[in-house]
Formats: structure tokens, C-alpha cells, sequence
């Protein structure tokens, strides 16, 4: 098996398959500009994909297309995004004094805005439900690892070192975080290309 593959910045690490068989694709930093001046970092992750269903369900589809040709499809993208194929977003803290409060108002910022451009109007409800799991009483100090994966089913289920904080279903929520890390205006570009690379060389 491939080694696990380290975020140069930070120093966290990615193993290079998690859970059975989600292979990671790429990782890349979440930074932060505070009070408009500096830039902390915040996490690192890793993405992760279940590459044989990747294959399986989108194999017919774009198997005859060259890499550099299917790295570019839009409709490819939209393909991954709107599917059922397992997939994980796995963050590992590196900014030490994160409070439970601040991850709530920042994602109520980044997923917030994608959740208004994906879903429009019911989606206060929605938000509210998500964040509703981030309980005061949680630690997330340095090296702490949240996953966010993508179950059957549109199931969009939460850990905190390996514990499960929540589940919930709902395809929109799956979507909107999916836009953050590969979406139009992602937080690490770098990572962006790499995953979309990695993902159309599967096929
Ligand atoms: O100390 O309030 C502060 C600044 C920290 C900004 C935190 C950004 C949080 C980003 C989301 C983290 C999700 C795990
Ligand atoms: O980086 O802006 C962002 C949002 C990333 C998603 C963060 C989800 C954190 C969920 C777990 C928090 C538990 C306290
Ligand atoms: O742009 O080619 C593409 C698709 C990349 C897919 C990245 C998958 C990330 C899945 C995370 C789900 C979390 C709910």
C-alpha cells in the first residue's frame, strides 16, 4: 500500500486509504484571514473517494475519455458532485485555540453561502439543524480530526476524533460542503486541481 502523504506547511499527515477502500484524492489547507489582516491556518484535509464505486457508476459514462479531457468536464464534475459515491472530507485542526463558537460563525459563512446558492430559501432550517450538532462542550485542540463523509443515501455523517457527532440526509448540505474544497472559488486551488486529477485518472 502507498504511504501517507503529508501536508508540508502543518506536518499532519493523510494516510492514503481510510474507512474500506476511500482512497485520498488530495489535500490541502483551510486558511483564515482574521481582522482583515492576518492569515492563520486553520486545518489541513485530505479528500477522499471510494474510487472502485467511482469507476462502477462513472465508468460507462467517461471511461473512453482521456484524463486531461474528463479533468475539465463540467458535467463530470457535476456528475461526482450530485452522485451517491462515498466520499470524505477529513480535517486535521492545526490553529490551537479554535472554540466551538468560532467554527459555528465560520460555517455558517462558507456553507451558509453555498447552501443560499445551491438551495435558496429553506435552507436557515437546514443550517441550523447542522450546526446545532457542534455542542459547547466539544474540544477540537491542535491535531484533532473531523471527518465529513458522504454516506449512501445522501447521508452527510460527522466525527470528532473517530466518535460520531451526527447524521444527517440531506443532498444539499452533501453538495455545499463538496463546493468548498472543490467547488468555483475553493479554499486551496492547488488541492482542487489535484483531486480533480486524481479522480478523472481513476476512470
Ligand atoms: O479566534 O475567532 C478566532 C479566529 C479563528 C477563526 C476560525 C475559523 C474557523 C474555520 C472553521 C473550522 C472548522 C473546523
Ligand atoms: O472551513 O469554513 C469551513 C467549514 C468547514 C466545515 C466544518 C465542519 C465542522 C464540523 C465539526 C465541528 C464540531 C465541533
Ligand atoms: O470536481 O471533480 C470534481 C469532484 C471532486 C469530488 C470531491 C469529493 C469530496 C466529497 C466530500 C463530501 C463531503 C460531504
Amino acid at each position: 500500500t502507498s504511504p501517507a502523504v503529508v501536508e508540508s506547511k502543518t506536518g499532519m499527515s493523510f494516510p492514503s486509504v481510510i474507512f474500506e477502500g476511500r482512497r485520498l484524492l488530495g489535500i490541502g489547507l483551510r486558511k483564515k484571514c482574521v481582522f482583515g489582516l492576518k492569515n492563520i491556518d486553520v486545518y489541513a484535509f485530505g479528500v477522499y473517494a471510494d474510487c472502485d464505486q467511482v469507476k462502477k457508476i462513472l465508468g460507462d459514462k467517461y471511461g473512453k475519455l482521456i484524463t486531461s479531457e474528463l479533468k475539465d468536464s463540467k458535467e463530470f464534475k457535476e456528475d461526482i458532485m450530485e452522485s451517491d459515491i462515498c466520499m470524505t472530507v477529513r480535517l486535521q485542526i492545526v490553529y490551537s485555540k479554535l472554540s466551538i463558537r468560532s467554527v459555528r460563525s465560520a460555517f455558517e459563512e462558507s456553507v451558509g453561502s453555498r447552501l443560499k446558492k445551491f438551495g435558496g430559501s429553506d435552507s436557515k432550517d437546514l443550517l441550523h439543524s447542522f450546526t446545532s450538532q457542534f455542542k459547547d462542550e466539544y474540544k477540537i485542540p491542535r491535531g484533532s480530526v473531523i471527518d465529513l463523509s458522504r454516506e449512501p443515501g445522501h447521508v452527510l455523517r460527522t466525527t470528532i476524533d473517530g466518535k460520531e457527532v451526527g447524521s444527517i440526509q440531506s443532498k444539499l448540505l452533501c453538495r455545499s460542503i463538496l463546493d468548498l474544497y472543490i467547488g468555483e472559488e475553493p479554499f486551496d486551488r492547488q488541492a482542487k486541481e489535484e483531486i480533480q486529477s486524481k479522480l478523472a485518472s481513476v476512470l
